[in-house]
């Protein structure tokens, strides 16, 4: 987590803070107070005492001001005031009643801190910044000034801060306080204190029943909101009720630490009730919003002087507290349940208890199908943060893939418990009772206890999670055996990737070197210390490839030219947002490759989402439908495969005029739809060395009748440089609606399955030779037995450093699509890049 940015250096200006509250002066000065000699001394004691004044004044200028050896802390809490009635105005900083109060807050927490030496020494001031029912809570911000060395003797003390007051609360005097907490602020605010106060607007927002209030950011939707703001919202409801803000536009800058917003469950910036941190774009039909534990909410947004997008706008509505109750019985054969709000964020602070009871002779099987929890260390097993409990047993953080959890029982008690900051998605389940004795009917029983279909034990994959399917099995002859036992696919030997688990589909594959060598592409081995020297030792220069600065170099097989000529020694710099080439040409035309939304693995599987792949063509035969995939590279031009504008004896296929096609298609069955732009061809370059035996150069250039607007849903991919690497062993995407120009469209949903680049020469030899330089290979690593994923034509698609999206290949051959058990062929775009200039200037 980014929160607790406790080493913030900032001395607040005064104009941050409101008038409401009289501050002491905040410097230090006592310490250079100095008395004056009190009798005469030579003139030479003089300049002494005055030289070594000077410098002890200099030394300790330089100790406090230039070391910052003092750091300023910025506390946050609440406070609750029990026998206080919350008067409408305390919702005003301005009022009198909220001076007055914030006054007595103050003191108040002036006592608390007196009471122990440590704080009232390195205390400054405190500030109210805000009021809410209950009866009435203060929220306040505390500034102290600490040696570094104490920093955190003064935070543990702070945290622990409601034991400082004592236990015995006297209800009966007019001022008592009770459930003090507190926590380091600052990462939000305090990092942006640069913003001009004139920028900085307020906004208190009381929701009421049945009605919901709009929050937007300012110039929404007409404008951009504006450079270095920093907006709040206040959000208030009445006592025993929560507050949830549904987005229903959202779309900030990609970059978290430029633009974002925050949601508190708090009415400060408590980091330690900062609830969710949010930029870039979500898609309208991805549920973004948030509940809060308690009646109130805050909600910021910051923006930095640069790159203004066009916002958001939400709703806040208040919900009754007593129906967040989210626990429940469960009973019967099967069903599901959800953590609460599920597929949006659950609420912070939140316990909840499912009850399962199936019939008595039968037994317990939970599947979690998504799950994306919390968690402080992604990864951790002692799950401290947000976690599903189960007879014990907890699970927390995202996991990728759905589990099974039983018990030998007919009955099972699953716990959700949420901490009190930074929330996530959830998590859906399902449950079914099963009889003991044929926990699985029908299908292959897992030690995981998942149960998967027959046909898929002994087939290479790991289906059951835990490998169970694949132990004690004949490999087939495509398969080949690990030392293990375990018997894999032969295309994913020598990739660099360890699928056997032991890594022996990864040994032989290579020379091996010695220690302190390194290995060059062409196996010859060269000493460590020849990387980056400056010399050619590999002879094909991929030595001093990737050097800590990339330079100008000689140019060859493996460098990046730029349009200046010069070579440079990076691999693959184009678009990674640092500029290699002197002329910065491989920054230049980089807007390409970037997917619009931010995803959430919430929804998907196969199906992909609207707007994910906006490069994505279908091409039509007009009155027959979808034959083809293809791909946007710029508003005119599209890539496809050569082998779908052959003619056959039926249909003209190289003529423009049978052709119509879909771009920023998402659904075959909603071709109509607001996204989807539809366009007649004007031209159709076909490769003029395509071989229709071989399949060799299968790439064919297509030009629209007319340009189309780039959006959200149609946007080019970029294009790789001659010397792009897509190395062995990477995982791309192949999408398309699984068809093949044979048999016609499969899926009526876009579908996505991810592909990792499988070794050529392994790939030649399953493939009886019949691979040549213009193709790569491809296997799918997950997916349903027979489904087909991606369309003759389509794009496969690689996610480069900078986070754009390269062409790394077209949808050729193999089966069409991407199928379990066979790689798939690609046409390798890099071996057509002048060839696409040429014809398209792109
Ligand atoms: C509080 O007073 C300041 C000036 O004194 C004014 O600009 C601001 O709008 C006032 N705020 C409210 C909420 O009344
Ligand atoms: C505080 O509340 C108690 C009981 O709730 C009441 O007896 C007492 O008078 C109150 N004190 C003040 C100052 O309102
Ligand atoms: C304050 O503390 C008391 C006792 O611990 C608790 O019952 C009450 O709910 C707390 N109030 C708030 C607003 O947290
Ligand atoms: C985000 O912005 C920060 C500061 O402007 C910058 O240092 C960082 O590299 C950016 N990150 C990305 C991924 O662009
Ligand atoms: C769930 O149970 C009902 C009977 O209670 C049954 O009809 C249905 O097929 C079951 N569904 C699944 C997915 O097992
Ligand atoms: C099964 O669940 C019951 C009730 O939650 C629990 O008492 C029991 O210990 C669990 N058994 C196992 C083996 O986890
Ligand atoms: C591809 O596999 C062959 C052996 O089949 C191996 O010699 C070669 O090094 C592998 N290529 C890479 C880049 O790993
Ligand atoms: C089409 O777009 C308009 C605005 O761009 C929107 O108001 C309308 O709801 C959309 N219609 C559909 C069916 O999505
Ligand atoms: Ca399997
Ligand atoms: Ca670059």
């Amino acid at each position: 987590m980014d929160l607790l940015n406790s080493k913030t250096h900032y001395t607040p200006q005064s104009k941050e803070w409101e008038s409401s509250v009289q501050f002491l002066p905040a410097t230090d000065s006592r310490m250079l107070e100095k008395k004056g000699p009190g009798r005469a001394w030579t003139a030479i004691a003089l300049v002494i005492l005055l030289t070594v004044l000077t410098l002890v004044t200099g030394l300790l200028v330089w100790h406090f001001y230039f070391r910052k050896e003092t750091v300023v802390k910025m506390y946050s809490g609440s406070m609750q005031i029990p026998n206080q009635t919350f008067l409408p105005a305390y919702k005003n900083p301005n009022s009198t009643e909220f001076r007055e109060l914030a006054t007595q807050v103050v003191t108040q927490l002036e006592k608390i801190y007196s009471k122990n030496s440590l704080l009232s020494k390195h205390y400054v001031r405190s500030k109210v910044e805000a009021f809410s029912e209950g009866s009435v809570i203060a929220y306040y911000l505390s500034e102290f000034r600490v040696p570094v060395e104490l920093e955190s003797t003064v935070e543990n003390t702070m945290i622990s801060v409601d034991r400082l007051q004592g236990r015995r609360v006297d209800m009966t005097q007019p001022f008592q306080i009770v459930n003090i907490t507190s926590s380091v602020s600052c990462s939000s605010v305090c990092n942006n204190l640069h913003i001009p106060s004139t920028a900085k607007h307020r906004y208190s927002i009381h929701t009421s029943k049945g009605v919901k209030k709009r929050l937007k950011s300012p110039g929404f939707p007409n404008l951009p909101y504006p450079p270095s703001i920093l907006v709040q919202w206040q959000l208030r409801s009445d006592p025993g009720h929560v507050i949830k803000v549904k987005f229903d536009t959202f779309n900030l800058e990609d970059n978290c630490s430029n633009d974002f917003i925050k949601v508190y469950d708090s009415l400060t910036t408590i980091e330690t009730h900062l609830i969710a941190k949010k930029c870039g774009h979500y898609a309208p039909t991805e549920p973004l919003s948030f509940v809060s534990s308690r009646n109130v909410m805050l909600l910021i947004l910051v923006s930095n002087e640069e790159n203004s997008f066009p916002g958001f706008m939400a709703y806040a509505t208040e919900i009754s507290a007593s129906s967040q109750v989210c626990d429940s019985q469960l009973t019967g054969l099967n069903g599901t349940f959800t953590s609460p709000e599920f597929p949006s964020y659950y609420p912070p602070s939140i316990d909840c208890v499912w009850n399962i009871e199936v019939p008595a002779d039968k037994f317990i099987k939970v599947r979690f199908l998504k799950f994306l929890l919390s968690d402080t260390v992604q990864g951790s097993t002692t799950c401290l943060k947000d976690y599903v409990e189960i007879d014990g047993q907890r699970f927390c953080g995202e996991k990728k893939y759905s589990f099974v959890v039983t018990n030998k029982s007919n009955k099972m008690k699953v716990s959700f418990h949420s901490d009190m900051s930074v929330v996530n998605r959830g998590f859906s389940a399902e449950f079914e009772a099963f009889t003991p004795s044929d926990p699985c009917p029908g299908a292959f029983h897992c030690k995981s206890n998942r149960c998967i279909n027959q046909k898929l034990k002994c087939d290479g994959w790991n289906d059951c999670g835990d490998n169970s399917d694949e132990l004690n099995c004949q490999c087939e002859e495509s398969r080949f055996r690990c030392k293990n036992g375990l018997c894999k696919p032969k295309f994913w030997q020598c990739d660099g990737v360890d699928d056997c688990g032991d890594n022996t589909d990864e040994e032989s594959c290579r020379v091996e070197c010695k220690a302190g060598e390194l290995i060059c592409p062409e196996g010859k081995c060269i000493s460590e210390k020849k990387k980056c020297d400056g010399k050619h030792d590999c002879g094909d220069g991929s030595d001093e490839l990737n050097c800590q600065i990339s330079s100008v170099v000689i140019c060859t097989g493996y460098t990046y030219r730029c349009a200046d000529g010069k070579c440079v020694s990076k691999v693959n710099p184009e678009c990674d947002l640092v500029v290699d080439c002197e002329d910065g040409s491989d920054e230049a035309s980089c807007d390409c490759g970037k997917q619009p939304f931010k995803t959430s693995r919430v929804v998907g599987g196969y199906n992909a989402l609207e707007g994910e792949w906006p490069w994505q063509v279908s091409l039509h035969i007009k009155e027959a439908g979808h034959v083809c995939g293809a791909s946007v590279i710029s508003n005119r031009w599209l890539i496809t495969a050569a082998h779908c504008v052959q003619d056959d004896n039926k249909i003209k296929y190289s003529q423009p005029g049978v052709w119509e096609v879909y771009l920023g298609l998402h659904d075959q069955s909603k071709k109509t739809s607001n996204s989807t732009e539809k366009r007649n061809l004007k031209t159709i370059i076909c490769h003029p060395y395509y071989n229709s035996y071989t399949f060799d150069n299968d790439i064919a250039l297509m030009e629209l009748e007319s340009p189309v607007t780039l959006n959200q849903y149609i946007r080019p991919i970029c294009l790789p440089s001659i010397n792009h690497d897509f190395p062995i062993g990477k995982s791309v995407w192949v999408t398309g609606w699984g068809a093949t120009k044979e048999d016609g469209y499969g899926a009526a949903v876009l579908q996505k399955a991810e592909v990792r680049i499988i070794n050529t020469t392994v790939c030649n030899q399953l493939m009886q030779n019949q691979i040549t330089s213009q193709m790569l290979c491809a296997g799918v690593l997950a997916g349903e037995v027979d489904t087909c994923q991606g369309d003759s034509g389509g794009p496969l698609s690689s996610l480069e450093l900078g986070g754009r999206y390269f062409l790394a290949g077209v949808v050729s051959w193999g089966d069409g699509c991407a199928r379990r058990n066979k790689p798939g062929i690609y046409t390798k775009v890099t071996k057509f890049r002048g060839w696409i200039k040429q014809n398209t200037g792109i």
